[in-house]
């Protein structure tokens, strides 16, 4: 056997895969009945305290309202639909609370305007007297980047455990990254971006971090990257135990992707999309490193990947470690499980007929799946949940220090499970039809 530990990880990750998926469905429940929005495209909470959530609207609009399902009303926390534009892939787009928002009141947002096309990453501040209102005359722009197309603006906005905001930009859109921006080390555009925003600088209102990879550098490169060679980042999280930064990237014709993003790391696009090279049956793939995880435009995957959370709640304890994510198009929620050095293992938890436009979780990191289409779904099972801690799984648990392996990554050992264990297939073959589906808008 060429990779006997491998094999061994295999059948003991499918075994448990068997053991923990064969107890459980999964569906979704219309979280709040009495609410609905306009194209939700983000969930948040403050960190403050209290147990509300606070949902973004593409058009420009948060709302705020109290945790609980039998919630009547939401009420308006922001309104900025005269300052955003929206429709397709722009509008606002992602909605951050500051660390200490309890006591500063701050909070971020990333949204496109108009005259020139462009993304503004900005700070507001809540009402002095209302906590379920913020101030818009409070706004104080961090940066705006133009934006050459419509389409992959990125969005995301969420604090690092180290205190810093990150923040996710798409490679400027149209297809195939005309402009080469995922590698272009000069721009902004196709990158993850750290920045420290408890400071301010001479020509910048934050400040860089001093240990950002290309802090201090005389070669032009933009000092706020983090890492570069994303195509269009549609939703990252941290994991609250690893500290763990996870990404869904959005491909162009044929994979869909899942990163673990690491400082001063080339994620390929568009030299390669996915695991494969881009274009070409050769390239370069030095120095690259590969997603943890990819699925194909088929019959069993999807055509957009919308990133999620790593499940951290107590009502699910079979699914607390996975990543639980989905697909845009499909309406599919699968649960990626990944050490940083078995191979990761994924399994479909359920289907819908939803457009998967973000997920979210609550103070207690409850899962929330919110469907461009208006509603707010919460994970939930067909069956009872036991209420008791899982028992951890020595082969997959998780350690708060343990940082990815990096040469275990980038290659493809994981294969695709379905809910019950049973390998659905080890390799995906893209579906020509679905190509050009939503190619376009995503
Ligand atoms: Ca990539």
């Amino acid at each position: 056997m060429k990779f006997p530990h491998i094999l061994i990880n295999f059948f003991l990750v499918f075994y448990i895969s068997c053991a923990v998926y064969a107890q459980q469905s999964y569906k979704l429940q219309d979280a709040f009945p009495n609410l609905s929005f306009d194209n939700p495209l983000d969930l948040q909470h403050a960190g403050d305290g209290t147990d509300r959530l606070f949902v973004v609207s593409q058009s420009g609009l948060i709302h705020v309202f109290e945790n609980r399902s039998n919630v009547k009303a939401a009420r308006i926390f922001l309104d900025i639909r005269d300052k955003v534009t929206a429709g397709g892939e722009l509008g606002l787009l992602g909605l951050a609370f500051h660390p200490d928002y309890e006591k500063n009141g701050y909070f971020y947002v990333n949204y496109t305007a108009p005259k020139p096309l462009r993304s503004i990453i900005a700070r507001y501040s809540v009402s002095l007297v209302n906590p379920n209102s913020a101030d818009k005359k409070s706004e104080f722009i961090l940066f705006q980047v133009n934006q050459p197309y419509s389409n992959h603006n990125g969005g995301q906005l969420a604090f690092g455990p180290d205190g810093y905001l990150y923040i996710a930009l798409g490679d400027g859109g149209s297809a195939g990254d005309p402009q080469n921006n995922g590698q272009n080390k000069s721009s902004l555009l196709g990158k993850i971006l750290r920045l420290d925003v408890n400071c301010t600088s001479d020509d910048k209102n934050y400040c860089i971090p001093p240990d950002n990879p290309f802090a201090g550098n005389t070669q032009s490169y933009r000092e706020e990257i983090y890492a570069y060679g994303l195509r269009n980042p549609w939703r990252f999280s941290f994991d609250p135990v690893t500290g763990w930064l996870w990404v869904g990237d959005v491909g162009q014709n044929l994979w869909e992707e899942i990163d673990i993003i690491e400082k001063g790391k080339n994620y390929g696009w568009k030299i390669m999309e996915g695991n494969h090279c881009y274009k070409s049956s050769t390239c370069n793939t030095s120095g690259l490193t590969l997603p943890i995880w990819e699925y194909g435009h088929d019959d069993q995957g999807g055509c957009s990947v919308t990133g999620g959370y790593v499940y951290r709640g107590k009502k699910l304890p079979e699914l607390y470690g996975n990543y639980v994510y989905g697909d845009y198009c499909t309406g599919r929620v699968w649960a990626l499980k990944y050490n940083g050095i078995n191979p990761a293992t994924n399994a479909l938890l359920l289907k819908e007929d939803i457009n998967i436009s973000s997920l979210g979780v609550d103070k207690n990191n409850e899962i929330y799946l919110c469907d461009l289409n208006g509603k707010i779904y919460k994970l939930t099972t067909n069956t009872p949940t036991p209420t008791a801690t899982p028992t951890p799984i020595p082969t997959l648990s998780l350690t708060p220090t343990q940082s990815p392996i990096p040469g275990k990554r980038g290659k493809i050992y994981g294969y695709v499970v379905d809910i019950k264990g049973n390998p659905l297939e080890s390799e995906r073959k893209p579906s020509p039809a679905q190509k050009d589906h939503l190619n376009s808008q995503i």
